[in-house]
């Protein structure tokens, strides 16, 4: 039975790789930071299967203590401060766990795997927010970086960095540059679940407004569920690589808007949405969008779940949960 570490696993990602490498038969390990983690249970809860270890990105010996224990084939790192927003307040601490936990990991592995640094295969969680200020349109993976944030700049960093690994130690590690990816597990603090939130809640009279920043930015969004199932399959290919995994589809804040209230009848959404300079960015990412055909001719995969499906998945999902909330 193969075995898998996931950093991250308290994460959206996190728990959508879990339930897969699960049904795929494998021993799965989970790292879960700080004591008395809020999101401990809820992984206990959502997948049972997997054996918690408690470690750091910053600690580089609790690293090399969750390797002696779970023995992986696999790791995928997936741990990171990921919001965008919160990394021109808090930079220092962004580059320190987004940037530089992701070399004490690749350290950690070089030293554990002793002399047979290909003998665990690595996943990087790279971004498309790497992208920033884009030089090309689609996106790929030879496309030249221009990071608009502390984040953006701390991905650059570890995507650099997994890549060096890969060449001066002959590790397969692999970086999944990733399009932005939603779903009912996402945190509220990002637009796509602040919005479907706000709309199921507006919906059932709980809430009058949402309060937004830049309308007119564009992303990629695509499923979480699908992106995870990318991710493993990096991981199955004789040699590392980068891939570009993304739906190849850009969409504005505003098209988002109109789904979302479209999924409970609303047609003209604007009584409902006011502006607020304090969630305009002091430097944003304008447009994304990415070109994932090397990862549909390399690895076979290909997106299952468009836009519409996306937004009515969330929305539909939300209306439940606050329903359920507010004891209806
Ligand atoms: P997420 O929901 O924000 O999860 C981030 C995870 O990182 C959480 O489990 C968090 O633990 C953990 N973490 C934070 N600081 C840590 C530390 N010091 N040591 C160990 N773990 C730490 O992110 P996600 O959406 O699942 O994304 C997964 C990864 O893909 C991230 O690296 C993200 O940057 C990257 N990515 C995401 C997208 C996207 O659209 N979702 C796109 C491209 C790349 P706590 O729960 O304890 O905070
Ligand atoms: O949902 P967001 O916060 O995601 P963002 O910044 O694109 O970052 C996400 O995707 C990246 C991949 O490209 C990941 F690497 C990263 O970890 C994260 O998962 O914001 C999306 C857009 C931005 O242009 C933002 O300015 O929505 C705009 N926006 C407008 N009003 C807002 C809001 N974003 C948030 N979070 N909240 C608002 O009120």
């Amino acid at each position: 039975m193969p075995s898998a570490l996931i950093t991250g696993i308290t994460g959206q990602d996190g728990l959508y790789l879990a339930e897969l490498l699960l049904a795929k038969g494998y021993d799965v390990y989970g790292l879960v930071r700080g004591q008395n983690n809020p999101k401990r249970a809820l992984v206990e809860e959502t997948v049972p299967g997997v054996r918690l270890l408690t470690g750091d990105l910053g600690d580089m010996s609790s690293l090399l203590r969750a390797l002696e224990i779970a023995q992986p084939d696999e790791l995928y790192n997936l741990g990171a401060i990921s919001f965008v927003a919160y990394s021109w307040e808090n930079a220092r601490v962004t580059s320190e766990v987004t940037g530089m936990g992701v070399l004490n990991l690749l350290e950690a592995v070089r030293l554990f795997a002793r002399g047979e640094p290909s003998r665990i295969r690595v996943y990087q969680a790279s971004s498309s927010e790497m992208f920033g200020k884009v030089q090309e349109v689609p996106q790929r993976e030879s496309t030249l970086l221009w990071p608009r944030s502390p984040y953006g700049v701390a991905k650059v960093f570890a995507h650099y960095m997994t890549i060096n690994y890969r060449e001066s130690y002959g590790m397969h590690a692999s970086s999944g540059i990733l399009f932005n990816h939603e779903s009912p597990r996402r945190g509220p603090e990002f637009v796509t679940r602040k919005i479907s939130i706000a709309v199921a809640r507006i919906a059932l009279g709980l809430q009058e407004e949402v309060v937004l920043g830049n309308l007119e930015a564009k992303r990629d969004w695509g499923y979480a569920g699908d992106y995870v199932d990318a991710m493993w399959r990096m991981l199955q290919q004789p040699e590392a690589d980068d891939y570009v995994v993304a739906t190849g589809q850009t969409h504005s804040i505003r098209d988002l808007l109109d789904l979302a209230f479209r999924a409970v009848d609303i047609d003209d959404w604007t009584p409902y949405v006011r502006l607020d300079p304090a969630f305009m960015r002091p430097a944003e990412v304008d447009m994304l969008v990415g070109d994932p055909s090397k990862a549909r001719a390399v690895l076979g995969w290909k997106p299952e779940v468009d836009f519409q499906g996306l937004v009515t998945l969330m929305v539909e999902h939300d209306l439940e949960e606050q329903r359920r909330l507010a004891g209806r």
